[in-house]
């Protein structure tokens, strides 16, 4: 028993300290417990909302599909303001990188709101300066950027090899189109990325309550992104919409999140096309959109080599992290150290960053291992 839990705790701190790639984040649902009950409770005092009503909402472990989306009504309210935009991100990106994340892929859905003077275009200079902030670690948003001389550290990884480690991780951004949107406002998001490309936007997610808006309403924007050389990636598959599913693999996005509720037909259409899946374990489970782990369509896209990568899509609102995601796929289903090592190298050919970049995860992959 008790060697049983040295192994465990020694897996727990492996998935921790490994490099790892997060292409599936959003910034809102990645807010700390902390800071969002810390800031929910200034709201409370100022009368913008009624705390009581809240503090169970919040504190709340598991959540169905719906009790999310009311949860990120909540999420809004309190994240719209520039300054607490700025410090949600900052915090974001510190967390993830104190994880060992070298890539993070963070999308968020750029907001407006008059009474607080916010535009989509200040919403992102705000997530911005909170990327500026952050003072735990280097941030590097394109590859043109030259980094600090900082000399790396000399560390013994857990393969007791001395190894090189920089205080670095490469952010890029995606801008969401939240499902409730009208065409107009979807274009203006895209407008948004394409003016961003220099300040690490690489592209554009679709997500949202699955259940609310139409294919129809996103897919002019979804295709002008394209055009324009935006990666897309969309939430498909959340809810059984056999119909949207089709439309959504034919459209050929360059990954997709979930593909939880595919029927027979789209699940082969899926694999013989090859679109990579960003997998989310634990959201998906807390959400029911999977029965349970065992139930997990992991098992069958890993055991196909299907292109995917492990996310925590929410780690605030699912109180979860990276290295907790690899160590559930790994104990899970059974994947050695060295094959959730490959996993986790893998996905940096998944990430929407430049080949520059990639080349450059990949050596740090290489060098932690040997
Ligand atoms: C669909 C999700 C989601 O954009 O405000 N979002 N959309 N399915 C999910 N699975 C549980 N999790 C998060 O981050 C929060 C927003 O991301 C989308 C929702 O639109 C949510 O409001 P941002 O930073």
């Amino acid at each position: 028993m008790a060697r049983k839990m040295e192994d465990d705790k020694k897996m727990r701190e492996w998935c921790r300290e490994i490099p790892k790639i997060e292409l599936h984040a959003h910034l809102n649902g990645s807010i700390r417990d902390s800071t969002l009950l810390e800031l929910a409770r200034g709201l409370g005092e100022n009368g913008i909302i009624v705390l009581e009503d809240v503090e169970p909402v919040i504190l709340k472990s598991s959540r169905t599909l719906p009790e999310c989306f009311e949860l990120f009504d909540l999420y809004h309210i309190i994240a719209t303001d520039h300054s607490t935009v700025t410090r949600i991100t900052k915090e974001v990106v510190e967390d993830f990188a104190s994880e060992n994340v070298i890539y993070l892929e963070l999308r968020t859905t750029p907001k407006h709101n008059e009474a607080k003077g916010m535009t989509k275009d200040s919403y992102m200079k705000a997530v911005m300066q909170g990327l500026n902030n952050v003072d735990e670690v280097e941030v590097v948003l394109n590859s043109t950027q030259t980094s600090s001389n900082e000399e790396p550290e000399t560390v013994i990884n857990s393969f007791g090899n001395e190894i090189k480690q920089t205080r670095k991780i490469h952010v890029r951004i995606l801008l969401s189109i939240d499902r409730r949107q009208t065409t107009e406002s979807a274009m203006e998001t895209v407008d948004l990325a394409l003016k961003l490309r220099d300040s690490g936007v690489v592209g554009i997610d679709l997500s949202g309550n699955p259940v609310v808006g139409q294919w129809s309403t996103f897919l002019p924007a979804l295709k002008y992104a394209k055009e324009q050389g935006l990666s897309v990636t969309l939430h498909c598959g959340e809810v059984p919409n056999q119909e949207e599913i089709q439309a959504m693999l034919e459209f050929q996005p360059e990954r997709v999140g979930h593909a939880c509720c595919l029927d027979d037909s789209h699940w082969k259409l899926l694999k013989s096309s090859k679109i990579p899946v960003e997998i989310c374990l634990t959201s998906n489970v807390r959400t029911e959109c999977v029965s349970s782990l065992d139930d997990h369509h992991f098992a069958d896209l890993y055991n196909e080599m299907h292109p995917m990568a492990i996310c925590t899509d929410d780690c605030g609102l699912f109180s979860t992290s990276l290295s907790h995601e690899y160590y559930i796929a790994g104990t899970t289903f059974g994947l050695s150290r060295d094959e959730l090592y490959d996993f986790a190298k893998n996905a940096v050919k998944l990430s929407f960053v430049e080949d520059k970049v990639k080349k450059e995860l990949l050596k740090i992959f290489d060098s932690y291992k040997r």
